[in-house]
């Protein structure tokens, strides 16, 4: 998928996923005599920020004033001076520049976050050097601000700080469940599966780490891939594409050559597939490229992504790599036909394997007609106007081998 398409998809996207069932329980809460305007879905005081994915969006268009993507030193000493206006624990009242976390937690608060992970998060003033001085235990704001370098950090980065933290914290807390069950009493924690599942944070690494890899052994509720899976595709729109299409987006030949490389398999594996940078792609991080229409995946059936890791991923128990290694060996070249024809006969195999799957399975589906060409078929013409362009056309060849 390319950058241009999805970003034009956010706002699509954001309103289609939240706007209907908040509608239905706005709608629910307006007719309940007792529901008061200050409480809103969540039953905690309606700040306007209904997600964490709100409250971070809003916190970065706030930090970064002059809205050029990036949040510089001064803009962040800015931000930082006017926390703690307002509150209790306003140890500005003389107008110090200094922020302490207790004015750190108090200006996360009015921004929507909840206490626990505010108080959770106050090493955050620590993170910036030209704001450590002796005499402020906290930020120095006048220091930041007056540092030589008015180094910047891209909003998307500072931000996926706060959701690296946010995940640490919420499956910590989850695990030990030393208070509960945090995912249902906590509003950063609860709305995080949503927020890490759409855009504009669903395709960022801290996210797609979360909802992938760390709670990949969560099988129920907010947690199911499938869920998430389900959420993003009707949130999408997008209709599942053909299986011929999809293979074709795999064929990642940037040069042109008609040949998919070895470097350009690495190159691939790196960008789209390994996405905690161990050089390894286990099996979590395949289906989350292959199987869910998330972040460009390429939403194949189970079955077809299940074949493809069993063929793909390592023979030797012993291999530090259980899953595909990103280092190829030589010889891995793809030429156009070979992997269409290796992919498509991949899916025959999974297919004709259980032939319910004809019925059932979104791929399998698709095969008969793939495969079935009849002079009379639409079909027909549109593989056979297409067939001398690579992928596509060699389908052709496969079916009837
Ligand atoms: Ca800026
Ligand atoms: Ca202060
Ligand atoms: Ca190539
Ligand atoms: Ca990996």
């Amino acid at each position: 998928m390319n950058t241009q398409a999805s970003s034009t998809m956010r706002p699509l996207v954001l309103l289609s996923a939240a706007s209907l069932p908040c509608f239905l329980l706005v709608l629910m809460l307006t007719l309940q005599p007792h529901a008061t305007q200050a409480m809103n879905i969540y039953g905690i005081t309606d700040y306007g920020y209904r997600t964490v994915s709100d409250r971070l969006q809003t916190l970065g268009r706030t930090m970064d004033a002059n809205k050029d993507g990036e949040i510089s030193h001064t803009e962040l000493a800015n931000w930082a001076g006017t926390l703690g206006e307002d509150s209790d624990d306003n140890d500005d009242s003389e107008d110090d520049t200094c922020v302490t976390e207790d004015e750190f937690v108090a200006g996360l608060e009015k921004a929507g976050f909840t206490s626990e992970f505010a108080t959770n998060y106050t090493d955050f003033l620590t993170q910036f050097p030209a704001g450590q001085t002796g005499s402020c235990n906290g930020l120095d704001t006048q220091a930041l601000a007056e540092a030589k370098d008015d180094e910047a950090n891209s909003v998307m980065d500072l931000l996926s700080g706060f959701l690296q933290r946010l995940t640490e914290f919420c499956e910590l807390r989850a695990e030990t469940q030393s208070d509960g069950d945090i995912y249902n009493t906590n509003t950063d924690c609860s709305t995080l599966p949503i927020a890490c599942a759409t855009s504009p944070f669903g395709c960022e690494p801290v996210c797609m780490q979360y909802t992938f890899v760390t709670t990949k052994d969560r099988t129920t509720g907010a947690f199911s891939e499938r869920n998430l899976h389900q959420t993003s595709v009707s949130a999408s729109g997008i209709a599942p594409q053909d299986f011929d299409q999809k293979l074709a987006a795999m064929f990642q030949d940037k040069n042109g050559d008609e040949s998919f490389s070895r470097e350009e398999q690495e190159e691939d594996y790196r960008k789209h597939y390994d996405t905690n940078s161990d050089g390894c792609v286990d099996e979590a991080e395949y289906k989350a490229r292959m199987s869910t229409a998330l972040c460009g995946g390429f939403d194949f059936s189970d079955e077809f992504t299940e074949a493809k890791y069993q063929q793909l991923k390592s023979a030797d128990s012993d291999a530090e790599c259980q899953g595909i290694n990103v280092t190829l060996p030589d010889g891995a070249d793809l030429s156009a036909s070979h992997f269409t024809q290796e992919n498509t006969q991949l899916l025959i195999s999974a297919c004709e394997g259980d032939k319910t799957l004809y019925e059932t399975n979104q791929d399998c589906k698709q095969l008969p007609l793939i495969c079935r060409v009849t002079p009379l078929s639409h079909r027909e013409a549109l593989l056979l106007s297409t067939s001398s362009r690579g992928p596509v056309g060699a389908i052709i060849s496969s079916c009837h081998h």
